[in-house]
């Protein structure tokens, strides 16, 4: 199986590290979906990241969907999934505030660094700037309850989903002021960051969201209504 993207994306970090933690074979394939549109759309024409081409030749994406098939070939199809159903809920439910933190990301990201400043609608963009700041606060009350309970035993899915959005924005994120420390957020990271399917598909900064100069720390300013490189 090849599962095609950049691993500064969480959505594809989120599923390479679930299906090393499923043990499911596969080769992964640096391609980003701006810089590079052509091979990436000759995989799949939507260019959506991630896209998994299974052995048989289908095109899947979604990483939702990319699991759930992984699951199906994977050794034991219960890693990842808590077997206790207090312990089920609360995955579900932080694997879905990490899935949003993810999406909202998104939303701003493209809002502030694909759009033209002066094509942006300003109310769109208050909106999600509250969001992102919500979103971030609530992950970060979350953990302060719940880390342990998360990472004391087997991984849950949620703890990937988590980790990736934490890796790629807290740090940036705690240095501005509308954010805080967002400690407990920070030592989730610091702590997932420690597992081996973690370190093997490693965050790499370089790769950037856009590759063309405008940075992270860029949009992290604009959350804030600060004014871009
Ligand atoms: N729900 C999807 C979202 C995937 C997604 O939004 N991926 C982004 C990169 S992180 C993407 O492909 N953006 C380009 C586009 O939507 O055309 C998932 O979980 O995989």
């Amino acid at each position: 199986m090849r599962l095609i993207g950049l691993l500064y994306s969480p959505m594809v970090r989120r599923t390479a590290i679930a299906l090393d933690v499923l043990s499911v074979p596969f080769t992964f394939e640096i391609m980003s979906m701006f810089r590079n549109f052509e091979q990436f759309a000759a995989i799949n024409p939507l260019v959506k990241a991630p896209t998994l081409v299974t052995d048989d030749g289908t095109v899947l994406m979604d990483s939702g969907v990319i699991i759930d098939y992984a699951r199906a070939v994977a050794p034991d199809p219960d890693v990842l999934k808590p077997r206790d159903p207090d312990l089920r809920l609360l995955d579900l439910r932080l694997d879905g505030l990490g899935l949003a933190a993810i999406e909202i990301t998104l939303h701003l990201t493209y809002e502030v660094l694909l759009r033209p400043a002066d094509k942006q609608h300003p109310p769109w963009r208050d909106r999600v700037r509250g969001q992102i700041v919500d979103v971030f606060h609530m992950l970060d009350r979350e953990l302060e309850m719940h880390a342990d309970r998360l990472l004391d035993g087997p991984l849950p899915l949620s703890a990937i989903t988590i980790g990736v959005i934490g890796s790629t924005v807290t740090g940036l994120l705690a240095r501005h002021a509308t954010f805080g420390e967002l400690s407990a957020l920070s030592a989730f990271v610091e702590r997932v960051e420690a597992i081996p399917s973690f370190r093997r598909f490693a965050l790499n900064p370089s790769e950037g969201p856009l590759g063309d100069g405008r940075s992270l720390s860029t949009f992290i300013r604009l959350v804030s209504g600060g004014e871009g490189e």
